[in-house]
């Protein structure tokens, strides 16, 4: 058994159905050619000069993880606005919801957010993460009858082997409730090529794979997520860092800089996915810097 893979010049509906049945679906020459290459000569030498991340259980201790990606390449917008990534995201995660204002009953169609982006370089000897939703960042629960809050994308910058560490995916596990445990047998390893991608649901689980290859194994993720899910008032914009610098340090977190056991509203600095607490309580610039020159 293999995940199943479907050419590009598939229709959203085709790739929506596999999805919404297995979990996920590969799409073969995702992104072309020259987009590959601006991604790899993009971030191949930042990634040559970011350190393995330094937690074992989940990040992994021979892992690279490069985020702030559209601060380190403008190509991660082609990969964005894939048309069948946008497309399944749209048609699994936009269900038009009724509100009642006051007499008015009124319809409104959710929005996309880019939930995350990271760049992740599995080492040799790297062993396998834990079976996991991408979803657990929203604690969302299941079974989730069709609603979903997250569409993960999984790009091959490299290609993907059995033996370099390919996405370990658990086929109809996105249907399974909260008891039940993943086991390892029974995952697939996703096979591509350089250039293709895993598109599954927030709710399936997988894992990066174990890399017994000589080489590392360069994948490109990212979250296209139900723009619903975070804060109402848009405090990263509107709040200078100095200005949240100087309240205590509990509404410092209550306002959003801060991170949860379960991932959510990490930065990535130097490799390492930190919680933003750390920048602020030692008077470092927020937000960062990036690599790219604006306009
Ligand atoms: O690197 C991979 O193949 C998967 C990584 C992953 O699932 C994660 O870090 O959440
Ligand atoms: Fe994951």
């Amino acid at each position: 058994m293999a995940v199943v893979a479907v050419p590009n010049t598939s229709s959203v509906d085709e790739i929506v159905q596999i999805m919404m049945r297995d979990g996920g679906v590969i799409i073969e020459n995702f992104i072309s050619d020259d987009v590959l290459n601006i991604l790899r000569s993009d971030l191949g030498p930042i990634l040559d000069d970011t350190p393995h991340a330094a937690e074992d259980t989940f990040l992994g201790t021979k892992t690279r993880r490069l985020s702030r990606l559209f601060s380190r390449s403008r190509a991660i917008a082609d990969v964005a606005t894939n048309p069948l990534y946008l497309g399944a995201a749209r048609a699994i995660l936009c269900h038009p919801v009724h509100v009642w204002l006051g007499t008015d009953r009124t319809e409104i169609i959710p929005d996309l957010r880019i939930g995350m982006a990271q760049a992740i370089q599995i080492w040799p000897g790297q062993t396998a993460q834990p079976l996991h939703r991408d979803d657990n960042v929203f604690l969302w629960r299941h079974p989730t009858h069709g609603r979903e809050a997250r569409v993960q994308l999984m790009l091959a910058i490299t290609d993907f082997t059995q033996a370099n560490g390919g996405t370990l995916v658990v086929p109809g596990s996105h249907l399974w409730d909260d008891e039940r445990m993943p086991e390892k047998d029974e995952a697939l390893p996703t096979t591509m090529k350089a250039g293709s991608a895993l598109i599954f649901l927030g709710s399936t689980y997988h894992a990066g794979g174990t890399n017994l290859s000589d080489a590392p194994r360069t994948g490109l993720t990212m979250a296209l997520d139900a723009a619903h899910l975070r804060q109402e008032e848009n405090m990263y914009l509107t709040l200078a860092p100095d200005v949240v610098a100087s309240y205590p340090e509990e509404i410092q977190r209550l306002l959003g800089w801060s991170v949860g056991r379960n991932f959510m509203g990490w930065i990535e600095v130097d490799g390492q996915l930190i919680d933003p607490i750390e920048l602020v309580s030692n008077g470092r610039a927020l937000p960062l810097a990036g690599d790219l020159e604006a306009g």
